[in-house]
């Protein structure tokens, strides 16, 4: 499916940027026909579409290799770094992404021709590094490029999973869960260093020691000890200027076989204690936006934390005398509070095992680290039971007690404080059982504390985090998001980047904002033409893949309607859903009108235990069955859920979305970022006031956008009326009427009550104001399919999206936190 279309590409990018056409370079082709005989082991006559795919990454990872090297070698040792700690990595493919980000597409191209093999179709073997759930993972991996390209000298550092997020698989609309293992066929982009190695201890109890000083030394006696072994993978900027490296660790088992048990006959009981300790870098957690809460989550999150604190104080050491002056030589990230438990762990290694004085060593976490906050739903919020981190983690718990016990005195200190206000801001939440807050721990331990948009930012200085704030007023920053354009316009989209270098110069590969270049062509229209014809074949492309993964056939000259993104009831698919029924009630009831043909394309994962989202999937496939397969509505209304959303099949879906649906409850969304990428291809947005909307709203004006429903703060008000569902019901026939016929079967005759849990929700609660935002969001749909019918005026709009969103680079992103968080000089 995928070939025909990319063979449209011929011509790379960097061709139209003027630069003089690749030769076919003698190397390369001798270098890929060496990796293919000496490192996979197979002839020429013999190969397969894997075995090239591993010989020219190889090749291409020698190029990768001379670059990284001399990365590490031109940074000296006393360059600040930054270290990104972040429990997701989703990178996605990477052979395409190094090979354009060196600028090699058409030698690689044409070495590969002159052997009989296509770039595209080997490209494609590779497999996702699916390394996270969705939006955080995807930013730390737009992150990690964006400081690569800017030259700041970083880590990455994480866990790496033997499974990434799963597969998904659609069975009769219902959504199954496949094991990702992503490094069956082996990974050439890896590097395993045996000898970077580190003990994370876990459980046991701690021993307190009086010293001739008068103080007290803790002795942590662990009752269990993991080996994390570092995986390397080097990540490309572009132009192949930096290349950092992202450092994921590997649990071992430090005594892998019991030899005495196998001796005795216990084959199995050898290597109990061996799987046990291997288990937390099995598997990615498959929660979103929600907290995963079992204790192989939180030995997950301190191996990880300790591993990555242990390396980079271990090379702070190897350079200087003592760790006074570590916040001058890196600045830590924590990627929301995954990593939060590097507030105790950094203080345990300081003062326990480096002897360094509390109160230094306080002040050297608090210089170091700083904290990234994604989401403030109060059920997303980490917190662990205290008697769980007692039994884990003994010493830490200490140690949080006393960092929250000094915390409260200064508050006591700086005046009059409230027993209510010590509940606001205690580190410990005496309300459900006891439990440790992360946030507020990440909070306390962190120079800067970072929001991910406008919006999310103050909410979290008026909402979550006020109390905090008060205290600390200059700690809180807003850092919105971004996205990286060379994965998410240049390599996606080449088509695309082609036109746009013609029309405003090869400078915009390397400056998103030269974007704005583009104004002055938006009202030509022998431009529009190219760019309606580009967008045209990506929707073929689209249109072409639909049909391979559902077997749906739709019409690349309708309205393509995209909503991509993890199925959650805060993001509402089901919102999305509600109009697709109402919309085939309308069209079947007037059947003669001058409908705007509309796909509407879903595509997203649930996690593997939240039903209700499973349940929106089987909707949205039974409303499918039905409409795909009404000859009514036929060319008028077509419904589609591709299986198994990842970074590859966003790739393809983006570049040919003509509405981008970003309709979240406002308040609940605290960026997005798929929003970004869709503004930045050509897709105009339907979007509530949430996260990044309300900044793509001033960046491409609001007659660009299409804005409706609730704010952030009526949509708080109206979920504190107790009858809100009921009223906007009865106000509302069409809504009635659509939740009637879902409600009662009429999508899913085999089964006619499926779904009415899910509507009585809607009815009863409603917590995500679907019932309250329905009319507007009809209205506001309504409004789009009017603009259909005068293309020159959508074209225009959306080609104003793409020369307007050139603020949402990561690189813009970047340079922020660079400049105002961790201080370090950008390239
Ligand atoms: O982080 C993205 C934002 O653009 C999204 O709006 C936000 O929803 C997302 C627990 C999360 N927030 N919280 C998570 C992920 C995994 C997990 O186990 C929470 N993801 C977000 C980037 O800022």
């Amino acid at each position: 499916m995928l070939k025909d279309a990319t063979l449209a590409h011929e011509a790379p990018p960097e061709a139209a940027a003027g630069a003089a056409q690749p030769r076919p370079d003698p190397d390369m082709r001798e270098a890929i026909l060496a990796k293919l005989r000496f490192a996979v082991g197979r002839d020429v006559s013999a190969a397969r579409d894997h075995d090239w795919y591993v010989a020219t990454a190889l090749a291409v990872r020698d190029r990768v290799v001379e670059r990284w090297l001399d990365s590490i070698a031109r940074t000296g040792p006393e360059k600040k770094h930054v270290y990104y700690f972040s429990l997701e990595f989703l990178i996605g493919r990477l052979f395409f992404d190094t090979v354009s980000n060196l600028n090699i597409v058409g030698e690689v191209r044409q070495a590969l021709a002159g052997l009989g093999v296509d770039l595209d179709r080997i490209r494609a073997v590779e497999p996702d590094a699916a390394l996270g759930n969705g939006g955080l993972g995807r930013l730390a991996a737009c992150f990690m490029e964006s400081l690569a390209t800017l030259d700041i000298p970083a880590f990455g550092y994480g866990i790496r999973y033997d499974y990434g997020l799963f597969r998904q698989a659609i069975v009769d609309g219902w959504q199954h869960e496949i094991p990702e293992d992503w490094l069956s066929f082996g990974n050439p982009w890896e590097f395993e260093r045996p000898d970077i190695k580190y003990l994370v201890r876990f459980g046991g109890s701690v021993e307190m020691v009086g010293r001739p000083d008068g103080t007290i030394q803790h002795i942590w006696h662990s009752a269990e000890t993991v080996v994390a072994v570092a995986f390397d993978t080097p990540m490309v900027g572009w132009r192949g200027r930096r290349v950092n490296t992202l450092r994921l660790w590997s649990a071992r088992a430090a005594d892998p076989l019991v030899l005495e048990a196998f001796n005795r006959g216990d084959h199995v009981g050898a290597v109990a204690d061996r799987m046990r300790v291997e288990a937390i870098s099995r598997v990615l957690y498959p929660s979103d936006a929600t907290p995963a809460g079992q204790e192989l989550r939180l030995r997950q999150e301190f191996f990880f934390t300790s591993a990555s604190l242990q390396d980079l104080l271990r090379r702070h050491r190897e350079r200087h005398p003592d760790f006074s002056n570590l916040p001058d030589h890196g600045a830590i990230q924590l990627n929301d509070t995954h990593p939060a438990i590097a507030v105790a762990e950094l203080m345990r290694l300081l003062v326990d095992e480096h002897n360094v004085r509390w109160d230094e060593a306080w002040r050297i976490t608090t210089a170091t680290l700083n904290y990234t906050n994604h989401t403030l739903m109060p059920e997303a919020l980490e917190t662990w039971p205290v008697e769980l981190m007692e039994r884990v983690l003994p010493r830490h718990i200490q140690i949080i007690y006393l960092i929250n016990f000094l915390h409260l005195e200064s508050l006591a200190k700086n005046g009059e404080i409230s027993a209510d206000l010590v509940r606001q801001v205690s580190l410990i939440d005496e309300s459900h059982g006891r439990r440790v807050r992360m946030g507020p721990l990440a909070f306390i331990g962190s120079r800067r504390v970072n929001g991910v948009s406008a919006l999310h930012t103050e909410l979290m200085r008026k909402t979550v985090f006020s109390d905090l704030h008060a205290l600390y007023p200059d700690r809180i920053t807003n850092k919105t998001n971004g996205i990286t354009f060379r994965r998410w316009l240049l390599e996606a989209n080449p088509d695309l980047t082609r036109l746009l270098v013609e029309a405003v110069g090869p400078q915009v590969l390397d400056d998103a904002e030269a974007l704005s270049g583009l104004e002055r062509v938006v009202g030509d229209p022998a431009f529009r033409d190219r760019f309606v014809a580009v967008r045209r074949r990506n929707k073929e492309r689209l249109a072409q893949e639909i049909a391979a993964r559902t077997g749906v056939k739709v019409d690349p000259a309708a309205l393509f309607d995209v909503q991509i993104k993890r199925i959650h009831e805060y993001k509402r698919q089901h919102l999305n859903l509600l109009e697709t029924a109402a919309l085939y009630a309308a069209i079947k009831a007037e059947p003669n009108r001058d409908w705007t043909p509309r796909v509407k394309i879903f595509a997203g994962k649930a996690a593997s235990s939240y039903v209700v989202a499973k349940l929106i999937i089987k909707l949205a496939y039974d409303l499918a069955q039905v409409i795909n397969n009404d000859p009514d509505v036929r060319g008028r209304l077509a419904v589609a859920f591709l299986p198994n959303y990842n970074v590859s099949l966003a790739e393809i879906i983006i570049p040919a979305a003509d509405l981008s649906e970003q309709i979240s409850t406002a308040g609940l969304e605290a960026s997005g970022t798929g929003n970004m990428k869709l503004a930045l291809n050509g897709a105009i947005t339907i979007g509530t006031l949430d996260g990044a909307n309300v900044e793509i709203r001033e960046q491409v004006g609001p007659e660009n956008i299409t804005i409706f429903g609730l704010t952030a703060p009526e949509a708080l008000a109206r979920k504190a009326e107790p009858d809100h569902a009921s009223r906007a019901i009865a106000a509302s026939p069409r809504l009635a009427s659509v939740l009637d016929a879902i409600g009662s079967g009429a999508f899913s005759p085999d089964d006619p009550g499926r779904f009415a849990g899910l509507v009585g929700g809607l009815r009863d609660h409603d917590p995500f104001l679907v019932t309250d935002d329905f009319d507007a969001y009809w209205e506001a749909q309504r409004g789009l399919d009017e603009l259909w019918h005068r293309p020159e005026e959508w074209w225009r709009k959306s080609l104003l999206n793409v020369a307007r969103v050139g603020w949402f680079s990561s690189d813009r992103t970047i340079r922020e936190y660079a400049e105002e968080i961790w201080r370090v000089p950008v390239g």
